[in-house]
């Protein structure tokens, strides 16, 4: 309902006017906790161990907390600096409501009334699909599980969905097709053991960090890594073959690596027959897919792509892995199953050392997208459409099947709904849409017609600044929870701090929410995250993301637990399909035919250059988080565009010179970073940043037809040099603030000689 800011002083106010730069409390902090807290980092779904320091209700540092199996102590710079969040000067510590002046602090109880007397208005007069819920996977599973519940039944709206929609669900969809089941095939342990590993569409150093660590341990061991993506990643730069393919053409390397595999009869005929279905039409799609046809779609030479079958084709044993750079695509589920068809035709699945996962992105990725989270799913990774598993929800739930909504919109449909006036009121919950959806303006002009909108955050986000009321919600470290990580080990979240002020557990606002709407039966018993956690495990039981037999104190002992573990003397299942026992009820694995499409926006006369845009390893998402972190905007302080130098030179362009870059839908002004490690017929821009800056701005709105995920990894533009005066105002901000992070002045001690 608002504008966005324009002036700079207000700017200041988007980035946040301060950086935390010293722990709080200054650098006397270092002083001897009163306590250490054994939790998980907050961002990435790698869930690094790591131990809490906590002096006087403030966190205040970290010690390593080595016995935690998968990263032994290690953390990447985040992790390594998350605690400056806590006491940041900019954290919501009462609600706000919009007046005619902008925000004003008021009491729980306005901003509550006023929230649940908006939601009845708006349900009452438009219906109760004209109220959407939109979520995020920084959320435990516990928060996930409710905020599931709360739409559903607190609402009683269909239109829920997440942010793994922009995330994870091209892998979700291709994984169930194929699998039956939704999560990686392996704990990472297997990495280490494999021959070969392939990485495709993965910056693995820069966002999956300790994974590198298992990459190259298995490298040690003489292993060989394959790494295939437009760029020449920093773990792209240690393989043994880099397969640089033009952006959105990975199912074409896919299937001609399919069709080689044949060709050369590297196939597991064996597993092939006992284990999977659809191999004869599997091949049949790639019978014309030769080494020459690859080469044509993805610029590789065809010498590569022979090399690339031969060695994942002759490994005894191999480990693939994917991220986003082949599920931002409108054809990211058919990229996903090609991927699978390769670890299928060699039968390398479900064994010691062979095994398939892809990365998940959110801190809960993984967890967060089993539990009702999504617009057609139920607890367990059920499907909302399915009459029986409605019926075993709706028991546990203690509703009717026609309390229970059916299959609403997804996440950008759901914003093109409100875009077209049909759906009025919006709550939304870890989530900054207005940077990391796709086509900017857009979602702006969409937000701005909600009539009314509250947000739940504990920094005053890009999005939250249109919201009618903000709602301080508590930080990782100020509730407890489970998180289930990217290898599908469900573990423990600690409280170590309570929130400051007004600020609450996002479960405590969503249950007020609920009761105030009469809803109390359906949630008056929720006092506790382990409550919700009970009523979780029930709800997922004989679901394939079966949590039945996983409890606090079995985590705690265990130091996580893999699902699917049904039952309580259940150890967990870190290996899935051992044995060839695959989910789907005839126990087998299908291989999907993978058809060949050019992305939905191509390049052409008028925008000749492929656009990616993707991450950089000091900041995290939309950056709301680590852009407020003093360290982290001094390592990277605002976005660039990276280009090739020969492409550089056709338009004249060298290092730090403004260049706009204009696609369909609007243009940016960056500095160029000239690279050799990007193709020439290629840049990439980082998306951690709103307004001006905001690479989204470029990005378009096509989704992959089934998962639904937008296409944020291939869109075409052109470019031009420009003066550096054009340079976006919030750039000069940044650099600035960047300085002040590298020189610290604020913070030094007195006496520093
Ligand atoms: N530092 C940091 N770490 C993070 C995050 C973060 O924001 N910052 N976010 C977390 C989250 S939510 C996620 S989803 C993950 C994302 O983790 P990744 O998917 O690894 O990261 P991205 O940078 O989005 O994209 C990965 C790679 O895809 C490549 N790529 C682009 N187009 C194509 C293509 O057409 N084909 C192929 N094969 N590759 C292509 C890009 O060049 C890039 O190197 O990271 C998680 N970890
Ligand atoms: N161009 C482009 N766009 C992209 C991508 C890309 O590669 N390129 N990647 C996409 C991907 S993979 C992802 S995952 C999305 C992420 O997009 P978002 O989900 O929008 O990004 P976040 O930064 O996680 O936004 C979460 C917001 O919730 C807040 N938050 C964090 N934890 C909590 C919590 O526990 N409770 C509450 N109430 N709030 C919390 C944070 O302060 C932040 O404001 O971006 C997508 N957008
Ligand atoms: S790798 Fe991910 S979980 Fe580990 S410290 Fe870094 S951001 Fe945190
Ligand atoms: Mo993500």
């Amino acid at each position: 309902m608002s504008t966005t800011p324009k002036s700079l002083a207000e700017l200041r106010d988007v980035y946040g006017p301060h950086l935390n730069l010293a722990p709080p409390g200054g650098w006397d902090a270092d002083l001897e906790p009163d306590k250490l807290v054994k939790t998980h980092c907050c961002f990435c779904g790698q869930q690094c161990g790591i131990q809490l320091k906590v002096k006087d209700n403030r966190v205040v540092g970290f010690e390593p907390w080595t016995e935690f199996p998968f990263n032994e102590g290690k953390l990447c710079p985040k992790g390594v600096k998350r605690y400056l969040q806590g006491n940041h000067p900019d954290r919501l510590t009462s609600a706000l409501m919009r007046t005619e002046h902008g925000f004003a602090e008021v009491d729980w109880e306005a901003a509550m009334a006023h929230t649940v007397n908006e939601i009845e208005r708006i349900q009452t007069q438009y219906g109760k699909d004209a109220f959407a819920v939109l979520s995020g996977v920084s959320l435990t599973n516990e928060k996930s599980y409710l905020a599931g519940k709360f739409a559903r039944l607190g609402l009683q709206t269909k239109n829920l969905d997440y942010n793994g929609r922009l995330c994870m669900v091209s892998a979700g969809v291709g994984n169930k097709k194929a699998f039956g089941v939704d999560r990686a095939a392996n704990s990472w342990a297997d990495i280490v053991g494999a021959d070969v590993i392939w990485v495709t569409g993965a910056n693995v150093a820069e966002c999956a960090p300790i994974t590198t660590d298992y990459i190259w341990r298995a490298r040690d061991r003489g292993a060989k890594l394959i790494v295939v993506d437009p760029r020449i990643t920093p773990l792209a730069r240690t393989a043994d073959l880099v397969l640089p393919l033009k952006p959105g053409s990975d199912c074409a390397l896919t299937n001609g690596v399919l069709h080689l595999l044949h060709k050369w009869d590297l196939i597991d005929w064996e597993f092939v027959k006992a284990h999977t279905t659809g191999f004869e039409q599997a091949l049949e799609e790639v019978k014309d897919c030769t080494p020459e046809w690859t080469s044509g779609l993805t610029g590789l030479p065809v010498a590569a792509i022979e090399k690339a079958a031969r060695m994942w084709g002759e490994a005894e044993t191999s480990f693939l892995l994917h991220a986003r750079g082949i599920e931002h695509q409108s054809k990211g589920v058919e990229n996903v199953l090609g991927c699978i068809n390769m670890v299928l035709a060699t039968g390398r699945i479900g064994k010691p050392n062979c095994g398939y996962a892809t990365i998940t992105g959110q801190g809960n990725g993984q967890g967060g997208r089993e539990h009702g989270h999504k617009c057609d799913q139920l607890p367990g990774n059920r499907d909302i459409e399915n009459p029986e598993h409605r019926k075993y929800i709706c028991e546990v739930w203690n509703c009717t099947d026609e309390e229970l909504p059916g299959k609403g919109l997804t996440a950008q449909e759901i914003m093109n709904a409100i875009h077209a006036g049909e759906i009025k009121g919006l709550l939304s919950l870890c989530f900054n849409p207005l940077v990391s959806l796709p086509d900017t303006e857009f979602t702006r002009a969409a937000l701005d017609k909600l009539e009314f909108y509250v947000n739940l955050d504990f920094f005053l986000s890009e999005t939250a600044q249109h919201a009618d009321v903000v709602l301080p919600a508590a930080l990782h470290e100020e509730d407890e929870g489970t998180t289930t990580s990217a290898e599908g080990r469900v573990i423990r979240i600690n409280k170590a701090v309570e929130p400051p002020g007004d600020a609450r557990a996002d479960w405590k606002i969503l249950v007020e929410i609920a009761q105030r709407l009469g809803k109390e039966k359906w949630f008056g018993h929720f006092t506790s995250p382990e409550a919700i956690f009970n009523e979780l495990r029930v709800a997922s039981k004989g679901g394939t993301a079966d949590y039945f037999g996983i409890t606090y104190e079995k985590i705690e002992k265990n130091l996580g637990v893999f699902w699917p573990c049904p039952e309580l003397d259940h150890p967990g299942t870190p290996r899935l399909f051992e044995g060839g026992k695959f989910f789907h009820p005839d126990g087998k694995a299908k291989f999907i035919p993978t058809r060949w499409r050019p992305p939905m926006e191509v390049v052409d006369a008028e925008y000749p250059i492929w656009l990616t845009t993707g991450r950089v390893v000091f900041q995290y998402l939309s950056g709301t988080q680590t852009r407020r972190i003093g360290f982290l905007v001094e390592q990277c302080p605002h976005p660039y565009l990276e280009i090739h130098p020969r492409l550089a030179a056709v338009h004249g362009i060298e290092e730090g010179d403004a260049v706009e870059i204009t696609s369909r839908r609007g243009s940016l002004v960056l500095p160029a970073k000239v690279v050799k490690t990007i193709r020439p017929d290629t840049v990439f821009i980082p998306y951690h940043w709103p307004g001006e800056l905001s690479a989204n701005r470029l990005t378009a709105r096509h989704l992959d037809p089934l998962s639904k995920i937008p296409e944020y990894k291939v869109s075409s533009v052109r470019i031009a040099k420009t003066t550096k005066d054009r340079f976006p105002a919030e750039l000069a901000e940044l650099q600035r603030m960047a300085f002040e992070a590298r020189t610290d002045q604020a913070n030094l001690p007195e006496q520093v000689f």
